[in-house]
């Protein structure tokens, strides 16, 4: 079989995928990448006396650019299946991780055909259904997740979302690594949970969302949505990559008017080295199609690494640029899919939301875990700054006078006014 054709010019029938290779040993570029298109699509490692010439015309996949280290393949859309994440998954990223003929093998980027598209319902809510759903137009929304991540009973998280609440948080989550413990029962903390944010809407006249994580097996994590729904939660958190995608379309399709919270603990774990896996933008990608309303992109300022361009690039793709193919990047026309939220968590403190919103602008959801319940004068005033820090910055006004002037955000500039990661 001969995949190679860079002479062909893609269809718009076609997914597109870019693939950064890095051959094993002595092999030739050209051949891993014919290998690869083959494996990933309708060949195998020899000539088949079954491959019907009707299938080979109608399926072949077209290598039509090399550019070393990198290739470009596109596979006819009926090689898939519409509306599964799982079965695209094992197309274009699936058994050629393995092939002893890579090294190391990243999937760049991805560009579904209308076709395929259409077949994902996508995000019922999405960036704008999350904003109406949380009454809040002209800033990020802010948020915490309490911590000790884990250790703390029912009770006392709900004592602590309550004071992040009231303090001036919109949104409260639980940890990844949160679900159903002895110490802290699911049930116990959603019913906890949602009369204390019910106190703080009271008392501050906002909206206020938990997210309570129902990241568990697939009949667990369903019966849990079922518990969220009945106790009358906007929100509801999910670990895409811990869960699978599969328990993702799964949780979109159960969730009726439920925001779906995306935390992706473990992505980096097929992102993070650069030359294998797949990038965070492809992944990403997925996310928006299996329907999340919502999903951690980075920080470019905070503890988790990202690199600076990509990340705000992901930021551009989940809100819905179409864009072209352009260099190393195929763009999507994401049709009548909703864009979704970006979060950006992890490691962020009251003095870092001033160069956020700097990057992202005001379109996206900024939570700070310890840089809430590290203030020296607890949870409240945590997030008191953090609110009056991003109403500051809102406002165009100088945090440093206000560090001045407000005895919480003076404290916490103390603590952190310098901290850069
Ligand atoms: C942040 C936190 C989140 C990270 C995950 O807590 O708990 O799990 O955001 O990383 P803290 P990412 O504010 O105390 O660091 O958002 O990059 O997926
Ligand atoms: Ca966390």
């Amino acid at each position: 079989m001969e995949y190679i054709d860079t002479g062909y010019v893609p269809s718009d029938n076609d997914l597109l995928t870019i693939f950064r290779i890095k051959p094993a040993g002595e092999k030739k570029f050209r051949d891993v990448a014919e290998a690869l298109a083959g494996e990933s699509s309708i060949g195998t490692w020899t000539d088949l006396s079954t491959m019907l010439p009707e299938v080979r015309d109608k399926l072949r996949p077209h290598v039509y650019r090399i550019d070393e280290p990198y290739c470009w393949i596109a596979y006819p859309s009926e090689l898939f299946e519409p509306g599964s994440v799982p079965q695209i998954l094992s197309s274009i990223a699936g058994n050629i991780y393995g092939m002893k003929a890579v090294d190391r093998l990243r999937l760049e980027d991805f560009r579904l055909p209308g076709r395929l598209v259409e077949g994902f319902p996508g995000p019922r809510l999405g960036r704008d259904g999350v904003r109406d759903k949380m009454g809040i137009t002209g800033r990020p929304l802010i948020g915490t997740i309490v911590k000790p991540k884990v250790g703390l009973s029912s009770e006392q998280f709900a004592e602590v979302l309550y004071e992040a609440m009231a303090g001036g948080c919109d949104i409260v989550k639980d940890d990844e690594n949160l679900t159903d413990q002895s110490f802290n029962r699911f049930e116990k903390r959603l019913e906890l949970s949602l009369k204390a944010a019910e106190r703080a809407e009271a008392e501050t006249g906002e909206h206020k969302g938990y997210m309570p994580n129902v990241t568990a097996p697939g009949d667990e994590l369903l019966r849990r949505l079922e518990l969220v729904k009945k106790a009358g939660s906007r929100y509801v958190m999910i670990d895409v990559v811990t869960t699978g995608f599969s328990g993702v379309q799964m949780l979109r399709n159960h969730s009726d008017g439920l925001a779906i919270h995306a935390h992706r603990a473990m992505y980096a774990a097929f992102t993070r080295v650069p030359d294998h896996g797949m990038s965070t933008l492809a992944f990403s990608k997925f996310c928006r199609l299996a329907g999340v309303d919502q999903l951690h992109v980075g920080t470019i300022v905070g503890k988790m690494e990202g690199d600076k361009e990509e990340i705000l690039r992901m930021h551009d793709e989940m809100h819905g640029t179409v864009a072209e193919p352009e260099g190393r990047l195929l763009g999507q026309d994401w049709g009548t899919l909703k864009p979704v939220l970006s979060v950006a968590s992890g490691g962020v403190h009251p003095f870092l939301i001033e160069a956020i919103v700097g990057h992202f602008g005001k379109d996206l959801a900024i939570m700070l875990g310890g840089g809430i319940h590290g203030h020296p004068e607890g949870t409240r005033s945590g997030a008191r700054t953090a609110r009056k820090v991003l109403d500051a910055v809102i406002r165009g006004e100088s945090v440093e006078e206000l560090a001045e002037k407000d005895g919480d955000v003076g404290k916490a500039y103390e603590l952190w006014g310098k901290k850069k990661w």
